[in-house]
């Protein structure tokens, strides 16, 4: 399969290959090269809002129960193609093939709750203080929709937001991370056998300071769907606020926990934190960085847990019994031990650092083991609260309930949270006191299902989850009045009659 792809667009149901292109790795031997896929340009981006704003009309008017059909069509190529997705989706992204699959899964039951809710009410009658009159409320589509995706799930995210997006009537053009266009190539060639008609869904392959940034600027895209780093988030959010219309759901980055609590079963804590923070290897937007661990079993949590760590076999992704694989690139494996030498210069109490892995043909990917430390919680502490999208992990011991609410709140993100208690007071104190979007307990702060709202507040979102609860940000509710009498009656008491002099 290696160096045999060559990657194209899709604009206006028209495959366009040709132009600038870019080299596609695989991040667990980077001397293989996957396949190149197009540089697109700003003219590209341009040609395919074109595209989606031109077959809005059309497709806004389909029934939603015949956009609905032919999700089932894109679901039942989805359960053809698994295997195959998740070795692709493997071998560009560097995730474990039993996660790639269970990504390939993930999205597959977007796209089946996207026929299920075809069918679902979808708007509210009302009732009038006239009784003559009827209100409705009715969701209308935005238009066009840039759906901007990140590496780390390439397939399972574009879905959240393609979804939603199709089923409620817009158009989309879909721009996969660069680090993974192979995986947005094949979803995209799913939609276009499964019969969404030309321009529905378009794709627009290259660099985001390229590709993505036309799109979020362009004044024809009505919403920026996006997921992926703050700082690129942050950049949409103020280009779109540039036009008047345009609104963004975005989902940004984290710095989740794990919050072991006084009465906690000490098993499933550790397994919770070890999923948590090394499953992807801590590449999840909600992987936990912190785990807060109650200072009564502080000593126990830890020996038990490195005890695991220190079993974990990080690996090539098709490696069997393999628990997580490389790191994206170069630049992240140099954040990664940029931050791990500065929890060491904070003065951090490190339990187990596996540091870059050379062995066993490691050698030739992104390979970074596990790094572990205690930290105690104190101001300034920059490991402790900055994002680092990695295997590196505090652990901060505390003490009253109320202390580990504050040590959980003092980041500037609040993405994920997971309480492991048995005490039901408890676990409702920090289910109302913690800032997060998607809470846990007796879990781990990963594994959301596509049926519930997934996103976050503060630096990890604005507010506009994706998932299930990404049709609030694609449509709009329309109000809608009609009068059964056959004489106008107004309400609030007014006078609907021409007043007598
Ligand atoms: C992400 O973290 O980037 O909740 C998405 C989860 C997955 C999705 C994660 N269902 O862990």
């Amino acid at each position: 399969m290696a160096n045999t792809w060559t990657g194209r667009q899709l604009i206006d149901g028209r495959w366009l290959d040709g132009g600038a292109m870019l080299e596609n790795r695989n991040p667990a031997k980077i001397a293989e090269v996957i396949g190149t896929f197009p540089r697109g340009t700003a003219d590209d981006a341009a040609s395919a809002v074109l595209a989606a704003r031109n077959a809005f009309p059309a497709w806004r008017r389909t029934s939603r129960i015949k956009r609905g059909e032919l999700f089932i069509k894109l679901a039942e190529l989805i359960r053809r193609d698994v295997a195959k997705l998740a070795e692709t989706l493997s071998r560009e992204s560097g995730k474990i093939l039993d996660e790639a699959r269970a990504e390939v899964i993930e999205g597959l039951h977007m796209v089946e709750y996207v026929c299920g809710t075809a069918r679902q009410p979808t708007g509210e009658c009302v009732d009038s203080e006239i009784a003559g009159k009827d209100l409705y409320v009715r969701r209308k589509p935005r238009g066009v929709v840039a759906v901007i995706t990140p590496w780390n799930f390439p397939f399972a995210v574009p879905l959240w937001m393609l979804g939603p997006s199709l089923l409620e009537g817009n158009t989309c053009v879909f721009k996969p991370s660069e680090e993974t266009p192979q995986i947005g190539e094949l979803l995209t060639e799913l939609f276009v056998e499964a019969g969404f008609p030309a321009g529905v869904v378009n794709l627009a392959q290259g660099l985001g300071e390229e590709v993505g940034d036309a799109l979020a600027r362009h004044e024809e895209v009505d919403v920026v769907c996006f997921t992926g780093s703050y700082d690129v988030g942050s950049h949409i959010r103020r280009v779109a606020a540039e036009s008047d219309h345009k609104t963004c759901a975005c989902e940004m980055g984290s710095k989740s926990a794990v919050i072991v609590c006084e009465d906690a079963r000490l098993d499933l804590a550790v397994n919770a934190a070890l999923l948590s923070a090394f499953k992807t290897t801590g590449q999840r937007c909600v992987s936990a960085g912190r785990i807060l661990v109650h200072r009564k079993l502080l000593h126990q949590f830890e020996h038990d847990f490195i005890e695991r760590v220190s079993a974990l076999n990080f690996a090539d992704p098709f490696t069997p019994g393999a628990f997580a694989g490389p790191l994206i690139n170069q630049a992240s494996v140099e954040k990664v031990l940029k931050y791990n030498d500065l929890a060491k210069q904070e003065k951090a109490h490190v339990l187990f650092d596996a540091g870059r892995l050379t062995v066993g043909g490691r050698e030739a990917g992104n390979f970074v083991g596990p790094f572990v430390y205690r930290q105690e919680y104190g101001p300034n502490v920059r490991t402790i609260r900055e994002e680092v999208f990695g295997p590196h992990l505090a652990i901060i011991p505390f003490e009253t309930d109320e202390e580990a609410v504050t040590i959980y709140n003092d980041t500037r993100y609040g993405l994920s949270m997971a309480v492991i208690t048995e005490n039901y007071r408890r676990w409702r104190m920090f289910r109302d006191e913690c800032d997060y979007g998607m809470g846990y307990v007796n879990l781990p702060c990963i594994g959301a299902e596509v049926h519930l709202p997934f996103g976050g507040v503060k630096k990890s979102g604005n507010g506009q989850p994706s998932a299930a609860a990404l049709v609030d940000s694609v449509t709009h509710k329309i109000s809608f009045t009609v009068n059964h009498d056959l004489e106008i009656k107004m309400a609030q008491g007014m006078t609907a009659g021409a007043q007598q002099k």
